[in-house]
């Protein structure tokens, strides 16, 4: 199946949830599915709307990084209303939520390297990137942009031929795009209704981090921090152990693995 609306059609057959995806708007081709997923979210598009492109022309990481999408690729944008409360839970339940479909869909088995890239075999499958509008104590609303390299040869993009996997690469064969779409929006729905309702994601999110326990140099802007990472919070952050023993809580940042 190659036609958008082919696709657009088995995925709404498949779809199984009470309200993520149950608006959805899915493009042949768009800049960004993050840029229309704001335009829906300020004029006020329901929660769990969802924008899904079968590529991106300008397609965007964390710090306006150019995120590579392809056709093979699954770009979805998900606009939620949570509280502020658990805004900073987002990456978690999103993360999470691509390592279950993964395990669903494919039998393959991610891992998470902190804060948002899921790894197979120590190679990027998918990034995930959370924008927000949040006035005063209010959040307007939250978008979860993921993308998963589905049927794509990342030998073919030099940019990311060294870094990056899919799953297609992975498997040797090519995976249904809908059925994985289809099983990412209901584990998304599911972990964000066990989010509000104070399951502790968090414990099997930290189960997923091969980031933990490694030597790592975690790059935020221009300061550079160097130590073990020993844990996660219930937040998200990472809890780092400098050489001189004392710890720092990270919020953000770039990982780079020194010694594991
Ligand atoms: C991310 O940023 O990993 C977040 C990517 C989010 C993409 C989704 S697709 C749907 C929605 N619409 C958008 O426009 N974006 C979201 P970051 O951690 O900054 O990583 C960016 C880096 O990943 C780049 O600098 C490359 O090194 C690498 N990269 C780019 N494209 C890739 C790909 N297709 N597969 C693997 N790695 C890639």
């Amino acid at each position: 199946m190659s036609d958008y609306q082919d696709i657009e059609s088995a995925l709404r057959g498949q779809l199984n949830t009470k309200f993520v995806g149950q608006r959805l708007h899915y493009f042949p081709s768009l800049t960004s599915t993050m840029e229309a997923a704001r335009e829906l979210a300020r004029e006020g598009a329901a929660n769990g709307t969802v924008v899904i492109a079968d590529k991106q022309t300008a397609g965007r990481g964390r710090l306006s990084r150019v995120w590579l999408s392809p056709e093979g690729n699954l770009a979805i944008s998900i606009i939620l209303k949570p509280s502020l409360n658990s805004l900073p839970q987002l990456t978690m339940i999103a993360s999470l939520a691509v390592v279950r479909a993964l395990r669903k869909v494919t039998g393959l088995e991610a891992q998470i390297k902190w804060p948002n890239d899921i790894l197979i075999k120590g190679k990027k499958v998918c990034g995930i990137l959370i924008e927000s509008e949040v006035k005063s104590d209010r959040v307007n609303f939250a978008i979860i942009g993921i993308g998963v390299n589905i049927n794509l040869n990342p030998s073919a993009f030099p940019e990311i031929s060294a870094i990056a996997t899919s799953l297609s690469s992975e498997l040797g064969r090519e995976i249904s795009k809908a059925e994985l779409a289809s099983a990412l929006l209901s584990e998304l729905e599911q972990i964000y209704l066990e989010a509000q309702a104070e399951a502790p994601i968090y414990r099997e999110w930290q189960k997923h981090m091969e980031t933990l326990g490694k030597w790592i140099q975690v790059k935020t802007g221009e300061s550079v921090e160097e130590g073990k990472a020993e844990t996660v919070t219930e937040n998200g952050n990472l809890i780092l152990r400098r050489t001189d023993g004392s710890l720092t809580e990270i919020l953000a940042g770039d990982v780079t693995i020194i010694k594991n």
